[in-house]
């Protein structure tokens, strides 16, 4: 006898994602993928969802309570990344939608990554590349290309959970000085292990030589740095922003840059990815990346792997691992 024939729970991917991924849900889920990677607008979103029960989306896939009103049959947003910002969890819960996000992989690329702004903007590396490309180095003098130091430096970190901590251990191996501002004070033992100290926003800006921003991006995070707090800064500290482009109020400190108020900023994410203000790219005390923060091979195949894992759990089991909200 034939069985019947079971009918697998249909899902959209939104964008490229590596083929082992993909192959893993499709053993599980009726898949649409994007595999040509168009960027989805998002009324093209409203139409490839229909029908859909679950969707793996990216940062750059705006889910918000209009798009969410045209598909009220899904059940599960299945975000890549540990930020989600992107969905609107509100709408989502309200609709009874699963949302999930990808913690825990990337902390220590992350960390990483922060540390090399630390580094490359202390050391002014695009600045210096940039002028040995362009052709302008015909002599070496005593005063060429000046950074300063990291060792023994204060490092600022604004946003004390895994991934901050995670700067913060780097931080021993460079005998740096580490200050942390958080929501909440994290454990003691924590402090402990991270060898750093609990300061206000108002301290760390002051103190810090080195401030990572590392929040999540929410409504009270919006615009956290501004003038004035860029005000507070050591004339030759540095920021660097690796959460989201919005934590930062980007005409402040473009202006600070511009005038030498700081010495300079490592920027990872822009408030409007992937546009961008083009002031930036006028300034040479800054090093700018493309939103890589998280960009590791093995760390990116985590969490496209750890999204998938959520997605085909929560149409199967109803249990994914990385909820964000209670319904
Ligand atoms: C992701 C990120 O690459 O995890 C995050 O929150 O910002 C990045 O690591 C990005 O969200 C792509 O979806």
């Amino acid at each position: 006898m034939i069985s019947p024939k079971i009918m697998k729970p249909k899902v959209l991917v939104t964008r490229e994602i590596f083929p082992e991924t993909l192959a893993f849900l499709r053993e599980h889920l009726d898949v649409e993928g994007n595999q040509s990677d168009l960027m989805l607008s998002a009324d093209e979103l409203a139409t490839r969802l229909a029908g859909k029960i679950g969707v793996m989306s990216s940062g750059s896939d705006k889910i918000d309570a209009a798009l969410l009103a045209q598909v009220p049959q899904l059940k599960a947003i299945c975000n890549i990344g540990v930020g989600y910002n992107n969905v609107d969890v509100n709408a989502a819960t309200e609709h009874k939608i699963m949302v999930t996000n990808t913690p825990g992989v990337l902390d220590e690329t992350v960390a990483d990554t922060a540390f090399a702004y630390v580094l490359a903007t202390a050391k002014r590396m695009t600045e210096s590349e940039q002028f040995l490309r362009d052709g302008h180095w015909k002599k070496n003098t005593l005063t060429l290309m000046l950074g300063r130091d990291v060792h023994h430096a204060t490092l600022g970190i604004m946003g004390m959970g895994r991934i901050g901590q995670a700067v913060a251990r780097r931080a021993r191996g460079f005998d740096m000085k580490v200050i942390y501002f958080n929501r909440n004070r994290v454990a003691a033992d924590v402090e402990q292990e991270c060898n750093a100290a609990y300061v206000s926003k108002e301290d760390l800006m002051k103190q810090a030589d080195f401030i990572v921003l590392l929040v999540p991006y929410t409504p009270e995070n919006h615009h956290l740095i501004g003038a004035a707090d860029i005000a507070l800064m050591k004339p030759d500290a540095v920021l660097i922003n690796i959460a989201r482009g919005g934590i930062v109020d980007e005409v402040a400190l473009i202006e600070a840059l511009k005038h030498r108020k700081i010495f300079g900023a490592g920027i990872d994410v822009f408030e409007n990815e992937p546009n961008f203000r083009k002031e930036f790219l006028e300034l040479s005390n800054v090093v700018l990346l493309p939103h890589l923060g998280s960009a590791s091979a093995n760390t990116r195949r985590a969490m496209a792997n750890l999204a998938a894992k959520n997605l085909v759990a929560a149409l199967t089991t109803g249990n994914p691992p990385n909820q964000v909200n209670k319904l």
